[in-house]
């Protein structure tokens, strides 16, 4: 069952609905002691794995909706701008429901295996000479002129779909948890969490809300800087966004609840990014590690007080929000390469230093 069959009392789909669904969603939402350590004692640190989504990443949540509700109205194509795993799962629910689907992403900023999704899921795929703001604006266009449903997160069911990754957290947890800390990009997906812990508190589900973490790479952070930035930096290419669509929400999502939207490092993404492969077991694609990396700088900083007096432990939980398998050149290439030696026993054994 995916993600509009099990929440669809809080989705806006009707009997008429046709279900477009890969069984997204359900993800595990496992614990991370070593990362707990970092941070103080008294705190729980959770990691939403979503990239075991059927494309990899979290859109997968949001283009169930965004592609349902296309093919209800009638659309026989949709069109995404993408720094990679937007496309890669607007191509595979296109595919789903047999409806066309064109992609526009920024030439050579694609990770190797996003680009290879969008082709084998048998996307129209333009590579443009700029960047994925340019490229987002080449879509918005297209899609007022012309009959295409555009699927980025600026599409309200984007976020109705992403919405549910709040519900699933409070569901396991039985309460929100007390820090939620995410990457923010195109900054549509923490404005889906906070509406969807917000709807989730309204309905009674739960009775206190998060405080929202966001974090962006240092070379992207225009939300950080208060500035668009014009020619976005960073490894984390997921998150490599000038001026996000969803810019006004995050500062809202980040006012209302107390929380704060800061940049790290590459270096610190890099950091993180071995940490949750090496000592946790979860290898996410470097944009992932944004959110850990972000809490292990604010322990550093103090942010994290000694809950170790407290009658109840505090839980953060960060979204992990692609595969580490989407981005392999990432990884080869901060990492040391496997050493070559003759197909000999004594050879093997000294190498592995036995
Ligand atoms: C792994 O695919 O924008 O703040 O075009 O792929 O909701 O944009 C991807 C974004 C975080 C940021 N982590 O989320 C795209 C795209 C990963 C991502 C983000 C993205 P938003």
């Amino acid at each position: 069952m995916g993600v509009i069959e099990r929440y669809k009392r809080y989705l806006p789909v009707t009997g008429k609905t046709p279900i477009i669904t890969l069984e997204e969603g359900d993800t595990p939402l496992i614990k991370a002691d070593p990362i707990a350590e970092k941070i103080g004692p008294g705190y729980d640190v959770w990691l939403k794995c979503e990239g075991l989504n059927p494309t990899g990443s979290f859109k997968d949540r949001g283009m169930t909706m965004a592609v349902s509700k296309a093919v209800e109205e009638g659309a026989n194509a949709v069109v995404c701008a993408s720094t990679g795993n937007t496309s890669a799962s607007a191509a595979a629910y296109a595919a789903r429901s047999n409806i066309k689907c064109i992609v526009i992403i920024p030439e050579g900023a694609i990770a190797l295996g996003k680009l290879a999704q969008a082709l084998i899921h048998g996307a129209k795929v333009i590579a443009i000479r700029g960047n994925f703001d340019q490229a987002l604006e080449i879509v918005r266009e297209m899609s007022e002129k012309y009959p295409v449903t555009l699927v980025n997160s600026v599409n309200p069911y984007r976020i109705e779909g992403q919405k549910t990754g709040s519900f699933e957290i409070c569901d396991k947890l039985g309460h929100a948890p007390f820090y939620h800390a995410l990457p923010v990009g195109n900054a549509g997906n923490i404005t889906a969490y906070w509406k969807g812990y917000k709807e989730y508190k309204e309905k009674g589900n739960i009775c206190r809300l998060p405080v929202m973490l966001g974090f962006q790479a240092a070379g992207s952070a225009p939300i950080v800087e208060k500035r668009v930035i014009k020619d976005p930096e960073t490894i984390a290419t997921a998150i490599k966004i000038g001026n996000p669509a969803s810019w006004e929400q995050a500062e809202n999502a980040r006012d209302e609840s107390g929380g704060l939207i800061e940049k790290v490092t590459d270096e610190e993404i890099i950091e993180a990014y071995k940490f949750l492969a090496e000592r946790v077991g979860v290898f996410v694609e470097p944009a992932s590690a944004t959110s850990v990396a972000g809490i292990m700088k604010k322990a550093q900083d103090g942010y994290f007080p000694d809950n170790s007096r407290e009658r109840k432990r505090k839980d953060i939980v960060c979204i992990l929000t692609g595969h580490g398998l989407k981005d392999p050149d990432r990884a080869i290439k901060c990492l040391e390469h496997p050493v070559v030696v003759n197909a000999d026993i004594d050879d093997v054994i000294k190498e592995a230093g036995l």
